[in-house]
């Protein structure tokens, strides 16, 4: 990795902190990541992008933003990056998979708040995200009621927050406020980025962010197979790195993967044998480097075939419908509205626990199960996430009344209980064999 340690220092990290998060990093990625064994070739570039995460990548987007374009971070999956491709800016996630300074956290947020808004504050406070200190607008939005109230004392660490307001039910007037929104965001960001959205930007836009999702749930498609041809946790990397890598390399290196995995297919090699127990994750979004539970997973001889998440599925499916607005199209300001309809549709149907009634969730997660052909379910719920941890009874009813087994576990960013959570996940799969 080339020298970043001036870019480092003008975004105003702090160095000492940064290099020890790094090295963590470092070392947990090739103690998980690359000890494992049959990897595919294409990985190599998600390998590349990962030690090259606060390094290349950031030089990208600095350099873009030397050429005027403007960078959008964002802790959710609500937050359209079609309206931020349109107006010529740049969309990041800046939620974090690890605890940075507790004890500073602690002083902003209880201490019973979940491991993923801590950590948010955490790189806030430690001065440890080139993400978060390159956006220049960082939007938060109101989903549970832990980011909620944290976004109110975030706004007091960080002067560029936009807060999104969003519905809590299915309803048509649910509908109609996020399609306000969006409108209201859209405005946001033309005003940031001084680029009024065309129906011509918007349809490109949504042209790019669609591709990039046919190229993920190509990658679905293809973990299906038994054997499966990639790890869990492989896949959860190409899941994760699509929150940070420009959309269209993305979009390349995936598809390019997924060549490969067909060929695996053909050749009937898989990244584990054939009777291998397949797990589908359910539950909170896991962010980099939240790898702890896949790993455990994985090295008790099981192989995750699929994530019902934010960082996963959820976040991913459904397609904005991109018929709208062809060659022919004239007035713009119609063009725009029907796009923005599709958007909103689109995005209405994320099934985020935040929702009230969720059977769409419940549903979703059985059809997961069943067409991943996964032996069990284990819902993850971090802790104090009062939204997904409510809801994985349910789940686990669902689950149970098509006797698919169901493991509930309920853990956080630290690796206490990982012994305990190891004998708990081995305990299950046993049965499930
Ligand atoms: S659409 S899942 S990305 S809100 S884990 S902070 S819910 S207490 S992350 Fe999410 Fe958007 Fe929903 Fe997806 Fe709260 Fe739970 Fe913490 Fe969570």
């Amino acid at each position: 990795m080339s020298d970043y340690t001036q870019m480092w220092k003008d975004l105003g990290l702090n160095l000492e902190a940064h290099d020890m998060l790094l090295n963590v990093l470092g070392n947990a990625y090739k103690d998980i990541y690359l000890a494992q064994k049959n990897r595919p070739e294409g990985m190599g570039y998600f390998d590349f992008v990962m030690s090259e995460v606060h390094g290349l990548r950031i030089k990208e987007l600095l350099d873009e933003k030397a050429q005027g374009r403007k960078i959008i971070g964002s802790y959710c999956v609500f937050v359209p990056e079609e309206i931020v491709l349109a107006a010529n800016a740049t969309l990041v996630g800046l939620c974090s998979g690890a605890d940075f300074a507790v004890e500073e956290v602690e002083k902003y947020l209880p201490r019973n708040t979940c491991a993923l808004i801590k950590s948010a504050f955490g790189f806030k406070l430690g001065k440890v995200c080139p993400y978060l200190e390159s956006a220049d607008m960082v939007v938060g939005e109101n989903t549970c009621d832990g980011k909620k109230k944290a976004y109110e004392s975030l706004g007091s660490l960080i002067d560029n927050l936009y807060v999104m307001d969003l519905p809590q039910m299915k309803s048509e007037q649910g509908k109609a406020l996020l399609k306000g929104e969006y409108y209201r965001f859209k405005q946001a960001v033309e005003k940031l980025t001084g680029v009024a959205i065309t129906a011509q930007s918007l349809k490109k836009a949504i042209q790019t962010v669609n591709a990039k999702r046919t190229a993920i749930h190509r990658l679905s498609e293809l973990r299906k197979a038994v054997p499966t041809p990639i790890s869990g946790l492989d896949a959860l990397l190409a899941n994760q790195v699509f929150f940070y890598d420009n959309p269209a390399r993305f979009t390349e290196s995936v598809n390019k993967i997924c060549d490969e995995l067909e060929k695996r297919i053909q050749d009937k090699q898989g990244a584990v044998p054939a009777k291998t127990p397949r797990i589908l994750l359910s539950g909170c979004p896991m962010a980099v480097p939240n790898w702890k539970l896949p790993w455990i997973v994985e090295t008790s001889e099981a192989v995750i075939v699929g994530e019902e998440s934010c960082v996963g599925e959820r976040g991913t499916r459904n397609l904005v419908d991109e018929s709208i607005g062809g060659v022919n199209a004239t007035d713009n300001d119609e063009m725009i509205d029907k796009m923005m309809d599709a958007i909103t549709d689109r995005y209405f149907k994320v099934d985020c626990a935040i929702f009230t009634p969720n059977q769409e969730r419940l549903n979703h997660i059985v059809e997961m199960a069943e067409n991943y052909k996964a032996d069990g379910v284990i819902h993850y719920g971090l802790q104090f996430c009062q939204p997904y941890i409510m809801e994985s009874i349910p789940v686990e009813k669902a689950l149970e009344g098509k006797n698919i087994p169901t493991l509930r576990v309920e853990t956080d960013y630290g690796m206490e209980d990982a012994g305990q959570l190891k004998t708990r996940v081995q305990a299950f799969i046993e049965q499930l064999r």
